[in-house]
C-alpha cells in the first residue's frame, strides 16, 4: 500500500425480513448517505463559486492552464487535457495514462465539463505531469523534475500555467522539494498542496510557508458552512498549519476502471461479500473490475443487506476523501480567480483565499485560516492594476542539500468513499 485505504468501515450488521419477502425491510443507510449535498454542484456552491459563474464576464478558469504534478490524467471526455511529459519513468506507450487513478480524480474536480459532476473551473486546461506510476509510487526527485519543468514552461510554447495542484507529501524533508515549489511560486504559479491525511505535522512540500497548503473539511452536506468541520486525518500542526481548509470528504470526481485504486475498492467489496456469504457469481473483465455492465456487487450486498460503504457514484464517477480532494478544490477556486483577474501574483492570491476564509469550529493549528469563501474572495478581489491586497513577496526558504533516494512517499487523499 502507498498511503491509500478503500471503502471506509466495514459492513454493518445484516438484518432479515421473512415477513414482508417482497419488501426492503433492512436499513442500508450508507447506500444514501451520500445525499445532493455532497454534489460537485453543492461543492462549488459551498465555497461561493456562484460569485465567479455569475460575473457579468462569467469566470470559469478560461485562459488558465492547472498543472496536475500527480499519477497521470487520463483523456476523459469534455475535458480541456494537454498531456505534458512523463516523468514516472513508464515508459510505454500509454505512458500519459493514469493507471493509479488518483491524477485523473484531482484533474475533474478541477476543471471537468461533465454536466453531473463538474469540475469547479470547467474551462481551465489541465497540463498533466505525470510522476506516479502504476501504484503511484513517486520519488522526490521525479515530483521536483516535474516542478522545474512548469516553472520553466509555465508562459513559453502557448502554455500559462498558473496554477500546480501537487496533492504530495514525502515523510523526510531534504528542503529540495520546498526549494522547488518555491521556485515555481517565485516564478508566478500558484502552488496548492495538501496537508496530509496521517493527521500528524504537515510534511514537504505543504511545509513550506510560502505555498498554498490545504487541510479538510466534512461539509455534513449541507450548503451553510456553520456546521463544518475538519476530520481528524486533516494533517496540521504549531510548526506549520493549512493556510486553508475546503470540502473533501466525498468529493465526486471520474473513474478509472481498472486502475490501482479501483481494483482496491472492488477487492474490498468483494471480500465484504465473502464475509457476509453473499454469492457473487461472476466478475467483470479484468479491465474493468467493477463489471457496471452486470452491475452485481452492490445488488448483490444491498439484497442482503449489508450496510457497506461504497464510492461509487456511476459507472464513471466515484467518490474521494482527503486533503487531496480539498486540494482540487482549491486549485479549481485559483482557476476561478486567475480567469477573472489575471494580474494576481500569487502572493494576491494566498492574501485573499487566507482573508477571505470563514472561520471553521476546531484547532487551529488544522483549521488555519477557514474554510474558502469565493463569494468573499470576489469582494476582495481586486480589479486588474488595484491594489487593495498585500503584494509582499514570498520568502524564499533555504535549500538543504538533497538526500537522493527513494523516501516512501506517497499521493494523499487516498480514501476512497
Ligand atoms: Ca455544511
Amino acid at each position: 500500500m502507498v498511503g491509500f485505504a478503500v471503502g471506509g468501515v466495514a459492513g454493518g450488521a445484516a438484518t432479515s425480513g421473512a415477513d414482508a419477502p417482497d419488501a426492503p425491510v433492512c436499513s442500508v443507510t450508507e447506500w444514501t448517505t451520500y445525499s445532493d449535498g455532497y454534489s460537485s454542484r453543492a461543492i462549488a456552491a459551498t465555497i461561493g463559486a456562484d460569485a465567479f459563474y455569475g460575473l457579468a464576464r462569467p469566470a470559469t478558469g478560461q485562459g488558465v492552464d492547472v498543472a496536475v504534478v500527480d499519477t497521470g490524467v487520463n483523456d476523459v471526455a469534455g475535458t480541456n487535457l494537454v498531456q505534458g511529459p512523463d516523468f514516472s519513468g513508464t515508459g510505454s506507450a500509454a505512458a500519459a495514462a493514469d493507471t493509479f487513478g488518483h491524477g485523473t480524480h484531482m484533474a475533474s474536480i478541477i476543471a471537468s465539463r461533465s454536466a453531473v459532476y463538474p469540475g469547479i473551473a470547467p474551462d481551465a486546461r489541465i497540463v498533466s505531469l505525470k510522476v506516479g506510476g502504476y501504484d503511484g509510487r513517486a520519488d522526490d526527485d521525479q515530483v521536483i523534475a516535474a516542478l522545474d519543468w512548469a516553472t520553466a514552461h509555465h508562459s513559453v510554447d502557448g502554455f500559462n500555467i498558473r496554477v500546480v495542484n501537487l496533492a504530495y507529501g514525502s515523510p523526510s524533508d531534504s528542503g529540495a522539494l520546498s526549494a522547488a515549489v518555491q521556485r515555481a511560486w517565485d516564478a508566478g504559479i500558484v502552488v496548492v498542496t495538501a496537508a496530509g491525511n496521517d493527521g500528524g505535522a504537515i510534511t514537504a512540500p505543504g511545509s513550506n510557508p510560502n505555498v498554498i497548503t490545504v487541510g479538510a473539511v466534512e461539509t455534513q452536506g449541507t450548503l451553510a458552512t456553520a456546521d463544518d468541520s475538519v476530520p481528524d486525518y486533516s494533517a496540521g500542526g504549531t510548526d506549520r498549519a493549512p493556510d486553508v481548509v475546503a470540502p473533501g470528504q466525498h468529493v465526486p470526481g471520474v473513474r478509472t476502471p481498472g486502475s490501482f485504486v479501483d481494483k482496491g475498492v472492488h477487492d474490498h467489496l468483494v471480500r465484504v461479500a465473502r464475509e457476509h456469504d453473499v454469492a457473487i457469481a461472476t466478475l467483470g473483465p479484468d479491465d474493468d473490475v467493477y463489471d457496471w455492465a452486470t452491475n452485481e456487487v452492490i445488488p448483490a450486498l444491498r439484497a442482503a443487506c449489508v450496510d457497506e460503504p461504497s464510492p461509487y457514484l456511476s459507472r464513471t464517477h466515484v467518490k474521494g476523501t482527503g486533503t487531496s480532494e480539498a486540494t482540487a478544490v482549491v486549485s479549481g477556486a485559483v482557476a476561478l480567480m486567475l480567469s477573472a483577474n489575471p494580474a494576481l501574483t500569487p502572493a494576491q492570491v494566498k492574501a485573499v483565499l487566507t482573508e477571505s476564509a470563514v472561520p471553521v469550529a476546531g484547532d487551529a493549528t488544522r483549521v488555519g485560516a477557514g474554510e474558502i469563501d469565493l463569494s468573499g474572495a470576489q469582494d476582495a478581489a481586486p480589479v486588474v492594476g488595484a491594489s487593495s491586497v498585500s503584494t509582499s513577496a514570498p520568502t524564499s526558504q533555504s535549500a538543504v542539500a538533497s538526500d537522493p533516494g527513494w523516501r516512501g512517499n506517497y499521493w494523499r487523499g487516498n480514501y476512497w468513499r
